[in-house]
């Protein structure tokens, strides 16, 4: 049930109902500190909205130290091998083993968006659902302001002592940060991937990346009926475009599935396009207003960081609103961004440098048969090196 209070008064406005939003407000309401969630879409929407998969063990300690893992524990499966597969045979990387010895948890972000709005609901929170946030102000002042129209688009006003803008790559927040205070770092990797969710059983026990002359293909599960594949294609390409037969028949070239067994089919639920971008700002606040999550550094789905990246921010600047607003310690708040970049550069770097073992331009010219022979090399470095090994289990996994 979507809460409506007639408060409109509040300590922290939280702008967006995804994973940075909603670990906020939860983890707010159990500091003890009022706060409010405005969010665009239903709650059927978000609450079905297919993305990310794969949690770090740290973003794993961060939600059960809040009494957030219960749905996790229980329905999400660890997962600690990955495996390459390109023209000369596969490997398996078993990351679970090396580095830092840590596992992912595969546990749909749709299903964890539920839990956390359950969560915040049974903490008595305030969420609106239906409600969008079309205006802000006020942010060089201790009362800063939103406006909020909701589902009978009577526009309102809500008023705070912060504003958290954790609505995402498109929200408004990141708009209002004003140019000349705020650096955009932005980075089109020129690759696009259709991401397809096909209601399937996954095919292969571990997340398997595959580098092949036509491009990327890239096969992970997310629950024992349902599986995320990727496929590289041309950023002119329309997902409509591409029918279902060719998509498996493409999946199974790619996948080698002729060498390495056949995959299994099922309907595809989702297709989209998704080109591999990041978008990073420095600083992520200013005055009153705090930038989470995408809004403040997209980053490329390719290393599976932008939830845990998400859940992170939030829990910093949970404890930076904590710190102010129990022991009026300003601190932690102006060092939000400090804090919060030396983290997202990390996953960026990492991410980035996943997106080059796994692409290369087709061509023949030069440059693309150049960068070609790197991504082989790369690869090669990763199956013969043990150092690699463990340095990639760090990135892979490290948050
Ligand atoms: P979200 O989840 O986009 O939530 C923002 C919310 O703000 C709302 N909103 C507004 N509400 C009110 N007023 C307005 N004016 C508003 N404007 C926007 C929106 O409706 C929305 O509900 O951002 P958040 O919380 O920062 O979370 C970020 C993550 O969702 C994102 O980074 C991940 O999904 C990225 N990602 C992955 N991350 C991982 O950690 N592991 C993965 O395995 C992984 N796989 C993926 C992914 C992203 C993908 N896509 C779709 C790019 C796979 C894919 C295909």
């Amino acid at each position: 049930m979507t809460t409506q209070s007639p408060v409109d008064e509040t300590t922290v406005l939280v702008v967006g109902a995804g994973p940075a939003g909603l670990v906020l407000g939860n983890l707010l309401l159990a500091a003890g500190v009022d706060c409010l969630i405005v969010e665009r879409g239903s709650r059927a929407h978000v609450e079905r909205r297919a993305r990310a998969g794969f949690l770090a063990a740290d973003t794993v300690r961060v939600l059960a130290d809040h009494g957030l893992a219960d749905g996790l524990k229980a329905r999400g499966r660890e997962h600690g091998v990955c495996v390459f597969r390109t023209g000369s045979g596969e490997f398996a990387l078993r990351y679970a083993d090396l580095g830092r010895r840590e596992s992912h948890t595969v546990y749909p972000q749709q299903e964890l968006v539920a839990d956390l709005v359950d969560a915040f609901l049974r903490r008595g929170g305030d969420l609106r659902f239906g409600t969008t946030v079309s205006a802000m102000g006020g942010l060089d002042g201790d009362r800063p302001w939103l406006t909020a129209e909701g589902p009978d688009g009577t526009p309102y006003r809500l008023s705070g002592r912060y504003v958290a803008g954790c609505d995402g790559r498109h929200g408004i927040s990141r708009r209002l940060l004003p140019a000349g205070t705020v650096r955009r770092h932005r980075r089109r990797h020129g690759v696009t991937w259709l991401a397809l969710l096909a209601e399937a059983p996954p095919s292969l026990p571990a997340v398997t990346y595959a580098v092949h002359e036509r491009g990327f293909a890239g096969h992970m599960a997310r629950t024992p009926a349902v599986t995320r594949y990727y496929l590289q294609c041309a950023p002119e390409d329309r997902a409509e475009s591409w029918s279902d037969a060719e998509i498996w028949a493409e999946l199974d070239l790619r996948m080698r599935a002729e060498r390495f067994g056949p995959l299994r089919r099922g309907p595809l639920l989702e297709r989209a396009l998704v080109d591999l971008e990041s978008d990073v700002l420095d600083p992520m606040q200013h005055g009153r207003l705090f930038l989470a999550g995408d809004a403040a550094g997209l980053i490329s789905p390719s290393a599976a960081k932008g939830a845990n990246l998400a859940v992170m921010a939030a829990r910093t600047l949970a404890e930076g609103f904590a710190a102010a607003l129990h022991r009026g310690d300003e601190e932690p708040l102006a060092r939000y961004s400090a804090t919060c970049l030396p983290r997202i550069w990390r996953a960026q770097e990492f991410s980035h440098w996943m997106i080059g073992l796994l692409h290369a331009p087709a061509g023949d010219d030069e440059e693309s048969r150049f960068l070609r022979s790197l991504r082989d090399a790369r690869l090669e470095t990763l199956r013969t090196s043990l150092p690699h090994q463990h340095s990639f289990a760090d990135g892979y996994v490290g948050i």
